[in-house]
């Protein structure tokens, strides 16, 4: 997770900016090219550091790392995004040492190498599509990326269903982001056409078969852009709270609270906020499970109505959406929208919005329309497929 703004990726194909990158800093070729995307989240927010379920899938806007391994435990890592590179040795492998966008690279030596893997030293160049501060996990997809290509430099034997968790520990132990697994789970598992359900206790995966074209239906996202309002201090707030929560249920995981049990359980909550959050939680690990059940029937219309209640849940009883982000979501069902819902961790980010593909552009039309009324900086929206995770180009 980052609070950084959104700034537009530049033109040209990624991977070739990630090639050119490198033949411009290093003066020599790159072993290969590793590509990891950002994701969407279908519906699942805020659960999977709740032991529950979520849904995401991966977009075909990656970021990629082209790399050469070096003889020394040294790590040079340039960006498109940064004049200088950043550059770090054995001695930096300390949480906290290397920090900006580096931390990320710098976190996943560091948990490789916690892990008793021997990571070789490296010449790494990164480019991106996947907009920094949207809410599509740039983060997690420079972390997968850069995992790809240091498991395969390296000759590392590491399972692909062993990375998500590498990473995010990469994530919450050396940049410090108290983020859960569904994000690297996404950027590291996805498949193409399919969403990934996610059992973020047990890590088992169901690939759902996610056909948006057969159906008729496109999926918009549509970009608030709203500015992230104190994102990382919020979030860990929310976590804070379910922690709370469940320990004060007597449960270790507010996975752990069946839908039938949940009045009971508000009942024995000591006040309104917490018994907001534990509902949110609760009623949406249901959501969860009942839009798998419908897309395995190949009911894909019908999700509609779930996306837009889990969007009301995190609005009204997470409290972690924004004025921009409430807009899209309305403006989107009044143009025609089947269902349409925050994605991501909130304060600011993306929306999605289901929408029949022929009224794709009136929908976002519709947004652009409002966004400009109300005085806010126009939203950025494109239509996107469910792309694969995490490879060697
Ligand atoms: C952010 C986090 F990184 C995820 O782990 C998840 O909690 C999400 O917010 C909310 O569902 O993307």
């Amino acid at each position: 997770m980052t609070t950084h703004t959104t700034a537009p990726a530049p033109a040209g194909d990624v991977a070739d900016r990630a090639t050119a990158g490198f033949r411009q800093r290093y003066a020599t070729e790159p072993a290969g090219r590793w590509a990891a995307p950002g994701r969407a989240n279908l519906i699942g927010e805020h659960t999977d550091y709740n032991d529950g379920f979520v849904l995401p899938f991966a977009l075909s806007l990656r970021t990629v790392v082209a790399a050469v391994a070096e003889p020394d435990e040294v790590w040079t890592v340039c960006s498109e995004f940064a004049d200088e590179p950043v550059r770090f040795t054995v001695d930096d492998l300390v949480p906290g040492r290397v920090t900006g966008w580096g931390a990320y690279v710098a976190g996943v030596v560091w948990a490789l190498r916690e892990a008793g893997y021997a990571v070789p030293g490296a010449r790494l160049s990164v480019a991106s599509d996947v907009p920094v501060g949207s809410g599509l996990s740039s983060s997690a997809a420079l972390e997968s990326a850069v995992l790809a290509a240091l498991v395969d430099l390296g000759g590392l034997d590491l399972p692909t269903e062993r990375r998500p968790r590498l990473a995010q520990r990469a994530e919450n132990a050396y940049v410090g982001a108290p983020t859960g697994i569904m994000d690297q789970s996404a950027a590291i598992r996805c498949r193409a056409g399919h969403a990934l359900f996610l059992d973020c206790r047990s890590e088992e995966v169901e690939h759902i078969p996610f056909d948006l074209d057969a159906a008729g239906l496109a999926m918009l996202v549509v970009d608030s852009r709203a500015p992230h309002r104190h994102a990382d201090g919020e979030y860990a707030s929310r976590r804070r709270s379910c922690d709370q929560a469940a320990e004060l249920l007597g449960v270790p995981a507010l996975r752990d609270v069946p839908i039938a049990d949940l009045d009971a359980a508000l009942a024995r909550l000591p006040d309104g906020e917490t018994r907001r959050r534990v509902r949110h939680v609760v009623t949406e690990n249901q959501r969860v499970l009942d839009t798998v059940a419908l897309l395995h029937a190949g009911r894909v219309r019908e999700i509609g109505p779930l996306l837009t209640a889990s969007h009301a849940s995190m609005r009204d009883d997470f409290e972690i959406t924004v004025p921009e982000v409430d807009l899209a979501v309305e403006t989107t069902l009044a143009a025609g929208a089947l269902g349409a819902r925050m994605t991501g961790g909130g304060f600011g980010g993306c929306v999605l919005a289901l929408v029949e593909a022929r009224s794709a552009e009136a929908v976002t039309a519709a947004v652009t329309a409002a966004y400009a009324e109300r005085g806010f900086t126009a939203p950025g929206h494109v239509t996107v497929l469910p792309a694969p995770g995490a490879t060697r180009l």
